[in-house]
């Protein structure tokens, strides 16, 4: 905890030594790399000194003072040196990584949970995701606590240190709403409000609608905007005429005047107000050093402000500091809007290592240059808060997933419905493995066909509501009771939102201690809106399944704005995202079942020999779905068929040595297949249909396969190579689906078949679905033709028939 007592004179006076040592190292760090990189290579690579330096000082305060062990951090991409350097004093980073530091497997340009070394919370790179990840990672940590779970643990504050460009971002207004109607907690947002972006200088007055937007959605906001050097000349005569000039002073000229120093500001501030009698001494009294440190001295830079801003918050309400601060403060470069990705000169460098008080060859010295005695900065170190939990990354027990789980089928199901149908009967058990599920979906529960298990596991908040409909005994099929021991997080329709709890919920075990295996649901076309989002939840690992139902052309009724095309593609290159598309309710199941396995493995990286895929380390899950009924087919479920399924494909109809046509399907588009294939078999010989549950498993395990191949295993065969093994070598394959034809297109690469690959390429119009079908040519009719080009032979007969 915070000494809540004030800061001791000593204390802080260690904290603006270490505030002096992490602007060295991070500017130090950067440098160093570009320089080393240059020689190499010729390529100078920014690296964003003024951007980091901008936080060096909130950051001192921060980690060396206010964070507690369970605190967690998301820290603007651009600072990350700062963070880099801090960990450095604390022991947990290694100066190899430093000297590394953009470089392979060095210190990461933006913090990253899973390629850094030295403990980063959440990672950020794409500005905004690591703001929302600390408002979802809170609502998950109360989440965990309500459950009973992890109370032996203090609860944590979730922390977001975040560039005032950043703001422009929309998804950070999604989740403040949304965090507002969850009953937000223990989320502070630090806004570096240095009014720089990359570009230019940020508008006039963003403060005040900032202000005003926080306070609306109940949040505490602290305005950090003078420093104790203006607060002390503030106080002298003549010191209320330089505020007032300091708050109309524009963004644009502030800037500037920093980066020109202290005559400038000398000039200026005489031109301007130099007339006025008593202000007049008070910029007299100042040499032009003194006069530079005055006016640079905002809020955000002043450690006695931050230190007791920080100190006196004493509740848990939502809290949002807007802290003035100068871009590239502390450095030749602070102010110019030119600055992000400007990097100090070599000449400057060499100034700037002198002013620190730095020896040529002890750049890296953990005490080097410092004033206090190194004694005195160890012994400091050593009681830092922050560093004194043990590992941050906590470990939770995997939780047993069955082989089998339980379902009815009905003749006829569509995969939602199945869906639907399994959750439901999970919601009846009292297992650890039900207890653990949380599901969520931005308005689209009932639609998405989750309705059945929010019946049973009703909907978390904090507080309990009773459903008003139920009360007032008015008949509904959905009974929507909040309370603390829900299992389902209603949000609002941002997808954004969607993907970042997602993230949040899924990196519990890590965060929290206490595994939750959560569950999102959405209609697939509006993944789009979500990607970044879902792409950051994979990056940092995060572990979770989303079920994306309806999908494709079987949205057909409300046209094209619904119909997705390019998800098959989106779920192949999704690193961190295994991806299945089934077509039947027993597929389904079997894949249900191994991702609440998967999505909690976190094994070595070694690829299986059966499958080539590194399944031990495990990822994340995307279910396809479609609310198209298909006729089920009714068969056992073998070991042998559920590991296929998994895998990737299995033969529907197994091909004979003389096959002359293969049709590989996947989804809902099953039944168009499978007539095709029975309308072809009268005329040709040998027909081979293969159901494909994911394209994305069966390419990635065929090109580790491939790869492994090169490396010299040649008996390495992955999954398809097996299956398509004794195909004869003028086989021609139709693949069909509803989504991209790319997406099985490559089949003919596996062992040198012609493909001809059908698919949907352009939006779609309201229609029925054979309408549909038939327009894109991925019915039967198409299937046949396309057979009939690709493996020429006998006329098809059925095909004129249908044509
Ligand atoms: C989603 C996304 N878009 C664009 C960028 C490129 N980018 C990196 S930093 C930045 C501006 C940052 O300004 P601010 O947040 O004020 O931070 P400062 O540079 O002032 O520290 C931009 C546009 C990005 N990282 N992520
Ligand atoms: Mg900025």
């Amino acid at each position: 905890m915070p000494d809540r007592n004030k800061i001791t004179p000593a204390d802080l006076a260690i904290l603006t030594e270490l505030e002096r040592k992490v602007l060295w190292l991070a500017s130090w760090t950067i440098h160093n790399a570009n320089h080393l990189r240059e020689s190499v290579d010729g390529l100078k690579v920014g690296g964003h000194q003024a951007s980091s330096a901008s936080l060096a000082t909130i950051m001192t305060a921060l980690y060396f003072r206010s964070l507690r062990p369970q605190d967690r951090v998301a820290v603007k991409p651009h600072a990350s040196p700062n963070f880099h350097a801090i960990q450095y004093l604390l022991g947990k980073q290694t100066r190899d990584k430093l000297e590394d530091f953009r470089g392979y497997k060095g210190a990461q340009s933006y913090p990253s949970r899973t390629k850094d070394a030295d403990d980063v919370d959440f990672s950020t790179g794409s500005v905004g995701l690591g703001v929302a990840q600390t408002l979802f990672s809170s609502l998950t940590q109360d989440y965990v606590r309500a459950h009973g779970w992890g109370l032996d643990r203090p609860e944590g504050r979730m922390v977001a240190l975040i560039g005032d460009a950043e703001l422009d971002e929309g998804n950070i207004f999604e989740a403040i709403l949304e965090g507002w109607k969850q009953g937000l907690r223990n989320c502070w947002w630090i806004i570096d409000y240095n009014r720089q972006s990359l570009d230019a200088v940020v508008r006039e007055g963003l403060w005040e609608r900032y202000e005003q937007l926080f306070k609306n959605f109940g949040w505490d906001v602290v305005i950090l905007k003078y420093g104790s050097l203006q607060q002390a000349a503030f106080r002298e005569p003549g010191g209320e005429t330089l505020r007032q000039w300091i708050d109309r002073c524009p963004n644009q000229l502030y800037s500037a005047l920093v980066f020109q120093g202290g005559a400038a500001w000398r000039k200026r501030l005489m031109d301007e107000i130099g007339d006025q009698g008593a202000v007049t001494k008070l910029i007299e009294q100042r040499s032009d050093d003194e006069l530079a440190r005055l006016m640079n001295n905002l809020g955000g830079h002043d450690l006695p402000s931050i230190v007791q801003a920080f100190d006196t918050i004493d509740h848990d309400r939502p809290t949002c500091f807007i802290a003035y601060t100068v871009k590239g403060f502390g450095l030749p470069i602070a102010g110019h809007k030119d600055n992000h990705a400007g990097l100090m000169t070599p000449a400057q460098m060499e100034t700037f290592r002198q002013a620190m008080n730095i020896r040529t060859g002890h750049e890296w010295d953990l005490f080097e240059g410092l004033r206090a005695k190194p004694e005195q900065v160890k012994a400091f170190l050593d009681k830092v808060p922050f560093a004194q939990g043990g590992a941050r990354r906590l470990k939770s027990p995997q939780v047993a997933v069955p082989a089998e789980l339980a379902v009815t089928i009905q003749p006829e199901m569509s995969t939602q419905f199945g869906f639907g149908a399994l959750l439901n009967e999970l919601a009846r058990e009292k297992t650890p493995l039900a207890e653990r599920i949380v599901t969520t979906s931005p308005d689209v529960t009932v639609s998405t066909n989750l309705g059945p298990w929010v019946n049973r596991r009703g909907l978390f908040a904090r507080e309990s509501m009773a459903d008003t409909f139920k009360s007032e005994r008015i008949p509904s099929t959905f009974n929507w009771e909040f309370s603390p021991k829900g299992q389902h997080i209603e949000l609002g329709i941002a997808e954004m939102n969607l993907f970042i709890l997602l993230s949040a919920l899924g990196l519990s075990h890590s965060i929290n201690g206490e595994r939750l295996l959560p569950i999102g649901t959405l209609y697939d076309p509006f993944i789009a809106r979500g990607l970044d989002a879902l792409n950051y939840a994979c990056y940092q690992d995060a572990r979770f399944i989303v079920v994306a139902t309806p999908s494709g052309l079987t949205l057909a009724p409300e046209g094209g704005a619904h119909q997705s095309i390019a998800q098959p593609l989106i779920g192949m290159a999704q690193d961190g995202l295994a991806a299945f598309e089934p077509a039947f309710v027993d597929e389904l199941a079997a894949i249900l079942a191994f991702s609440l396995e998967y999505i909690q493995k976190d094994g070595d990286d070694a690829a299986s020999e059966r499958n080539w895929l590194r399944d031990e380390t495990g990822g994340s899950i995307y279910l396809r779905l479609s609310t198209r009924p298909v006729e089920q087919i009714k068969r056992p479920m073998t070991p042998e068929l559920r590991q296929a399924i998994v895998d990737g494909a299995y033969w529907l109809r197994e091909p004979g040595p003389n096959c002359q046509v293969v049709v590989a399907y996947t989804g809902a588009i099953a039944p168009e297949a499978i007539q095709a294939v029975g309308l072809m078999a009268e005329d040709r010989r040998d027909v081979g249909l293969l159901a494909v549950t994911s394209a994305d498993r069966l390419n990635a395990g065929w090109t580790a396969a491939l790869r492994a191949r090169e490396r010299g295993l040649v008996h390495a065969r992955s999954h398809i190579e097996r299956l398509f093994a004794d195909l004869p070598s003028n086989c021609g394959i139709v693949s069909v689906l509803d989504g991209h034809p790319a997406t099985l297109a490559w089949l003919g690469a596996v062992s040198g078949h012609r493909v001809r690959p059908l698919g949907v390429e352009h939006f779609g119009q309201t229609g029925s679905l054979p309408d549909l079908y038939r327009h894109y040519g991925i019915d039967a009719n198409a299937i046949v033709a396309a057979a009939q080009a690709i493996a020429p032979g006998r006329p098809i007969r059925h095909l004129r028939a249908l044509g």
